[in-house]
């Protein structure tokens, strides 16, 4: 299954979901003709309300200094099982460091996010197994401008607006959803594009 495999340069990243019926992805640097695994990568829970279930792993990439990992049948809360996740990690120093974790902004109820996930430098698309009932892919990166949420590499008013328009259900057509989610719980909070026009005003 390719998807538990990916190359880029002398790096490799292996997914092993069934790791410890948790599982597991490996980063592996190549060094003259062997293959020397560099990082073991598990899923850390972050709040009590996270369910680690399985399959972190099921689906890897790596491009450059950045990996990613799907975990697609993880719990993110109560309400939205396998609504899954996915982590990104970059290569600072020697060590592969979490530096973002990416879970859908209108997730659903066994969503699947993550089961499919590829990245080419800081450019991540993840796919969604049952968004919707049919799937849906989603377009990240992973080097986001925080308070960037149309990715034009300023914040501005626009952001501010572009936050306006998901909170009333009018998704504009780029939304750099992790730009935005300040405090990383997946949700746009209403209080975050408030900290946008802090931002603008430098208050
Ligand atoms: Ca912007
Ligand atoms: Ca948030």
């Amino acid at each position: 299954m390719l998807r538990f495999v990916s190359i880029s340069g002398d790096y490799a990243i292996v997914g092993d979901p069934f790791y410890d019926c948790i599982g597991a992805a490996y980063i592996y640097k190549r060094e003259g003709d062997n293959w020397i695994k560099q990082e073991k990568l598990v899923q850390e829970k972050l709040v009590p309300s996270d369910t680690t279930v399985y399959g972190f792993g099921y689906s890897v990439s790596i491009s450059g200094d950045y990996a990613i990992v799907g975990s697609p049948y993880f719990d993110n809360w109560d309400d939205y099982d396998y609504q899954g996740s996915t982590h990104a990690y970059k290569r600072i120093g020697g060590s592969w460091l979490e530096v973002k974790r990416i879970v859908p902004f209108d997730g659903t109820y066994k969503e699947i996010f993550g089961y499919s996930v590829s990245i080419s430098g800081d450019y991540a698309m993840i796919g969604s197994e049952s968004y919707d009932g049919s799937g849906a892919v989603y377009t990240y990166t992973l080097s986001s401008i925080p308070g960037d949420a149309n990715g034009d590499g300023i914040v501005d008013l626009k952001d501010f607006m572009s936050c306006q328009q998901v909170l009333t259900g009018m998704f504009p057509s780029q939304f750099h959803f992790e730009a935005v989610d300040f405090d990383g719980n997946g949700k746009l909070d209403t209080g975050e594009p408030t900290m946008i026009l802090r931002m603008i005003s430098g208050q």
